[in-house]
């Protein structure tokens, strides 16, 4: 039996867990949960990186001894280093406005056509490339010798040693995924340095040992594996499917990311214009998905309300409200920053001709229905789009708690759907790190057997 940790970094809390591995067992533990507050300084929205290094370093030390240490965030931000190497500013959340400035100087040298046929991610403003843009000529921009990625940047402040973890680099919208290299032309072409990121590493290989003085922080010595460090390629790796089920996957969280676990990208004009993403998966697959505005709707409406009424609470009386009375585009822009959700999917509703809710369970619902037709759609794309047959999906992630979301998904998309694991992102980054540390062997069809051998999976069936 080994044991790993995971660290994993979520839109509103970070996390460590610890797994204990075995040929026939995984059992996995949340030893420590801190929040992750983006502030607001001036104009610009952070993340405020330091608190939530000083949670991870906290976490360890309540771990204990582990044999790795695997990282993984949400995906495109990252940090820039000095000649130092010292991180120069906070690193800036994607959900800030200044990408917009970048979007438009990135595109007015290199058509969307071109990023696509590339590098096959999907458009969203805050993709690493335009963030990059947004920040030429600052001062920050010019002193920059390096940048690191989120799970790359605690990665070098653990250990050391700084490199660019694949799935995470896919990401930026500057990578082939087919050959996993960086499109250094069009890079050049859009006028963004990506030479300020240390080598690929991929899933799997070590990156390092703790440093000394990390080690006497945390009380003890570990390697540092790559894992999937983009959160959704752990969880996608964490979906407990067979090889042979023909499933799709939904990975609900912040986001609800939909899609399908291929061999090879899709990038054509029908995909582009779909808007799906071709992001690189454990193993060298390709992760084909769309992003869908996930539970985060529900979680900026509960900021507002001051989560005075319970979340269980209200979806027992968002059950009892009549299905599908308002369906609005989860997708829509205007739910992108953080606000005052429940007016403005009041608007989208008044604006759709649909009946404005006027309750918080009937908001709720609207946005629980709204996602379950959100996720039918992107499923039914995705399977048109690669000529693939579904028979069944997969919710793994926080939202394979949400009964309500799972059993409308089911009914939306008119097939059965396995929730759980909830935790299947941390299991994707142990098992990876468990599989280099020689706790099993095998490839994503033995951990996902491992899976559904070990954790306690729900079924719905469509009404
Ligand atoms: C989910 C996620 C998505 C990515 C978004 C922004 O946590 O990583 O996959 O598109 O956050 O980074």
């Amino acid at each position: 039996m080994k044991t790993f940790a995971a660290v994993d970094l979520g839109a509103s809390s970070g996390r460590v867990m610890v797994g204990s591995v075995g040929p026939r067992s995984l059992d996995l533990t949340e030893v420590h949960r801190f929040a992750n507050r983006p502030v607001r300084v001036g104009e610009t929205l952070h993340w405020d990186i330091l608190a939530l290094y000083k949670g991870i370093l906290d976490g360890l030390r309540a771990a204990g001894p582990v044999d790795g240490i695997g990282i993984d965030s949400w995906a495109v931000d990252y940090g820039l280093l000095d000649a130092r190497g010292a991180l120069i500013g906070n690193p800036v959340h994607y959900r800030d406005e200044r990408t917009a400035r970048g979007v438009a100087e990135v595109l007015a040298k290199v058509p969307h056509e071109e990023l696509y046929s590339q590098t096959g991610i999907q458009f969203q403003p805050f993709n690493t490339v335009f963030q990059l843009a947004a920040e030429r000529g600052t001062p920050a921009s010019s002193m920059a010798k390096q940048a690191l990625l989120i799970p790359d940047l605690i990665g070098y402040w653990l250990t050391g040693v700084a490199g660019t973890e694949l799935t995470n680099a896919s990401t930026t919208g500057l990578l082939d995924p087919r050959a996993s290299v960086w499109s250094r032309t069009l890079a050049e072409a859009a006028g963004v340095d990506v030479n300020l990121f240390p080598p690929l590493r991929r899933p799997g290989d070590e990156l390092g040992r703790l440093l000394p003085h990390v080690r006497d922080e945390v009380g003890f010595d570990s390697t540092v594996y790559n894992v999937g460090s983009h959160d959704t390629a752990s969880a996608v790796a964490g979906v407990p499917a067979r090889a042979d089920a023909h499933a799709a996957y939904v990975c609900a969280g912040t986001w609800s990311l939909v899609g399908l676990e291929l061999e090879a990208p899709i990038r054509s004009e029908a995909s582009r214009k779909a808007n799906f993403t071709n992001e690189v998966g454990v193993d060298g697959t390709i992760r084909y998905l769309r992003n869908v505005t996930g539970l985060w709707l529900l979680q900026e409406c509960q900021r507002v309300w001051e989560a005075s009424t319970e979340l269980d609470t209200l979806l027992r009386e968002a059950a009892e409200v009549p299905a599908r009375r308002s369906v609005v585009d989860a997708n829509d822009p205007r739910f992108m920053p953080p606000g005052d959700m429940p007016a403005r999917i009041a608007s989208a509703c008044e604006d759709a001709g649909q009946p404005v809710p006027r309750t918080r369970a009937e908001t709720v619902r609207c946005i629980l229905d709204s996602l379950a037709e959100a996720h039918r759609r992107a499923i039914d794309d995705a399977a048109r789009l690669s000529g693939r047959r579904v028979d069944e999906v997969h919710i793994v992630g926080g939202g394979a708690n949400n009964e309500l979301l799972c059993q409308l998904t089911a009914d939306a998309c008119r097939l059965p759907v396995v929730a759980g694991p909830v935790e299947a992102t941390a299991l994707g980054n142990i098992l990876v790190q468990a599989r280099s540390a020689g706790a099993f062997e095998g490839g994503l069809a033995e951990m996902r057997a491992l899976l559904r051998a070990t954790q306690s999976l729900r079924r719905y069936a469509p009404k």
